[in-house]
C-alpha cells in the first residue's frame, strides 16, 4: 500500500484510540487563529510528507464527537462495525442507483427498509435512504403532494388553490425549506400551538385545518414530530393520525431524531398510532450510532414513492430486463447515491435488536436520572419536562433574571473553548436553555456526573468572577 494510505490508517487508529479517552473534546481555535495555524490555500503541489502533516493538523483540531463529553448534537459516538462499514463503502466507492454497480449493498438497503418497516407497521411498505433528515421530510411532502394530486408532477402548481401543510410550532426548520423548495410557499406552512411539554395540541391542529378550509385553502399534509430537535418532545401520533384521516391529509412522522427510540420495547408507546401514518423519517446516524449520514424515509404505499420520484429519460442507466426492481435510483431524489446501507447493516448485524433495545432503555434511564439531579441542584433550573433524551435547563445561581441568558451562553462557550465538554443551547421563547443531548449509546452515569461537575464548577467560577468585577466597580 502507499506510504500515504498506510500512515493515514495508522493515524486514524491512533485518533480513534485517543478520541474516547481524551480529556479534551476539542482544541478550540477561532476562525482567525485557525487561519493563522493552517495553510488553507490551494495551488502548488505537495509531497506525501507535507500531506501527512496536514492530516495531523486535521485530526488535531477535529471535534472528538465520539468522546463522552461531546453532548452537543443529536449525533454522538460510533459503533466500530459501522465505522468499518463506512470505510469499506469509501474504499469500494460505488453508487447505489443500480444493482449493477452495488449488488450487495443494494440488497442490504432493501433488507434494512424491510426490517425498519416491521417497526413502522407498514406491512407492504417501501422506503429509500436519503441524504439526511431534512431531505427525508422533503420526500414526505413530495409523496403527500403527489398523493393529493398526481397531475401536479407535470403541470406544476400554477392556478392551484394554496395547498396547506400543518406542523407543530416546535417542528424542525426543514419543513420550511421543503415548503419553499417544492414551491408550496412558507406562508402555507401552518405552525400549530404546542402544550407545556412542547407537544402539538390536537384540538389546535383541527382548528387550524378548519380555518384554512374556511379561508379557501387546500390542506393536504400533516406532520407529527417524534422527538423534537430542541426538547425531544413526542407529538400525539395516534390522535393526529385520526385528524389526518378525517381531512384526507397525508400524515408524515418526523423521527429524524427520536425515530430510533422505536427500537425500545419500553418506550415504543411514544409511537402509538404510527402504523396509521403514511410516511416516517428515521435517522440511524443519530441514536443508532452509525456515522453520518444514514437517513431512511419509509412509506406505507410503495406505488406513491415510486410514482412521486420516478422520471423518464433514464434508459441510459436503468436498463429494462436487468434486475430493474432492484435499481434503487428509480425511487430516489438524487442520481448518484451514497452507500449508507453497509454501515447500518453491519452495525445492526453486530448489535442485534435486543442490545439496541437495552442500550436505548439505559440511555432513557440516564436522561431521567440526570434530570432528577438537575432538579435537586439549587443552582440549576429545569426548563422543560424530559420526555426522551434532551434535557433542558440553565444555571441560575444567585444571578438576577436579566443576566441569565447572557451568562448561560457565556458558560456554554467557556466549556467549549476550554474543551472540557460540549453542550449546546436553544431558545425557549425569550429564555436561553442549555440543551443537553444524550445520544451516545456508551454513555455512563460517571460521564454525566463528570459533565455536571464541569458545568457547575465552571459556572460558579464564572459567577464569582462577575461578582468580583461588579464589587470592584
Ligand atoms: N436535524 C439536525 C439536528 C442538529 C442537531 O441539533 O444536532
Amino acid at each position: 500500500m502507499s506510504l500515504l494510505l498506510d500512515s493515514t490508517f495508522e493515524k486514524i487508529k491512533q485518533y480513534l484510540e485517543s478520541e474516547v479517552k481524551s480529556n479534551a473534546v476539542v482544541e478550540y481555535l477561532s476562525p482567525k487563529e485557525l487561519s493563522a495555524a493552517f495553510d488553507f490555500s490551494l495551488g502548488k503541489s505537495h509531497n506525501t510528507q507535507e500531506i501527512l502533516e496536514y492530516i495531523d493538523s486535521y485530526l488535531k483540531y477535529a471535534v472528538k464527537t465520539g468522546n463522552p463529553q461531546f453532548l452537543n448534537q443529536l449525533f454522538q459516538g460510533k459503533i466500530s462495525e459501522a465505522l468499518a462499514g463506512d470505510m469499506l463503502a469509501v474504499a469500494t466507492n460505488s453508487s447505489m442507483y443500480t444493482y449493477e454497480v452495488s449488488p450487495l449493498a443494494t440488497m442490504m438497503e432493501m433488507e434494512l427498509v424491510k426490517k425498519m418497516n416491521t417497526f413502522s407497521g407498514f406491512k407492504n411498505g417501501d422506503g429509500t435512504f436519503s441524504t439526511g433528515g431534512s431531505n427525508s421530510n422533503l420526500l414526505g411532502l413530495l409523496c403527500g403532494r403527489y398523493n393529493h394530486n398526481p397531475k401536479l408532477k407535470s403541470s406544476g402548481l400554477f392556478g392551484q388553490k394554496p395547498m396547506t401543510m400543518f406542523v407543530s410550532e416546535k417542528a424542525h426548520y426543514s419543513f420550511q425549506k421543503a415548503a419553499f423548495t417544492l414551491g408550496l410557499g412558507t406562508e402555507n406552512l401552518i405552525r400549530v400551538k404546542t402544550d407545556n411539554a412542547h407537544r402539538i395540541i390536537p384540538a389546535e391542529l383541527e382548528k387550524a385545518i378548519v380555518k384554512a378550509i374556511e379561508n379557501g385553502k387546500d390542506p393536504f399534509f400533516i406532520a407529527a414530530t417524534a422527538g423534537t430537535t430542541e426538547f425531544g418532545a413526542f407529538d400525539p401520533i395516534d390522535e393526529m393520525a385520526d385528524i389526518a384521516k378525517k381531512y384526507n391529509c397525508w400524515f408524515h412522522v418526523d423521527g429524524s431524531w427520536g425515530g430510533s427510540i422505536i427500537l425500545s420495547n419500553n418506550h415504543r408507546h411514544l409511537f402509538n398510532g404510527i402504523h396509521k401514518s403514511d410516511s416516517f423519517s428515521w435517522n440511524a446516524h443519530k441514536l443508532m450510532n452509525v456515522p453520518l449520514i444514514a437517513s431512511i424515509f419509509l412509506v406505507k404505499d410503495p406505488v406513491v414513492l415510486h410514482n412521486a420520484l420516478s422520471s423518464s429519460e433514464t434508459e441510459y442507466i436503468f436498463h429494462e430486463n436487468e434486475n430493474e426492481s432492484c435499481d434503487l435510483g428509480v425511487k430516489s431524489l438524487q442520481c448518484g447515491k451514497r452507500n449508507d446501507a453497509l454501515k447500518l447493516w453491519l452495525a445492526w448485524k453486530a448489535i442485534g435488536d435486543e442490545a439496541y433495545d437495552q442500550k436505548i432503555n439505559a440511555l432513557m434511564g440516564l436522561a431521567q436520572s440526570i434530570t432528577n439531579k438537575i432538579e435537586a441542584e439549587p443552582d440549576l433550573e429545569l426548563l422543560a419536562p424530559t420526555q426522551s433524551l434532551n434535557i433542558n435547563f440553565r444555571y441560575c445561581g444567585k444571578l438576577p433574571e436579566g443576566d441569565l441568558n447572557k451568562f448561560n451562553v457565556e458558560l456554554r462557550n467557556k466549556l467549549w473553548h476550554q474543551g472540557k465538554t460540549m453542550v449546546n443551547y436553544c431558545h425557549l421563547g425569550e429564555t436561553i436553555s442549555i440543551r443537553l443531548v444524550l445520544a451516545n449509546l456508551n454513555l455512563t452515569k460517571a460521564d454525566l456526573d463528570k459533565f455536571l461537575q464541569h458545568f457547575l464548577t465552571t459556572a460558579k467560577a464564572l459567577e464569582n468572577e462577575r461578582t468580583l468585577v461588579n464589587s470592584n466597580g
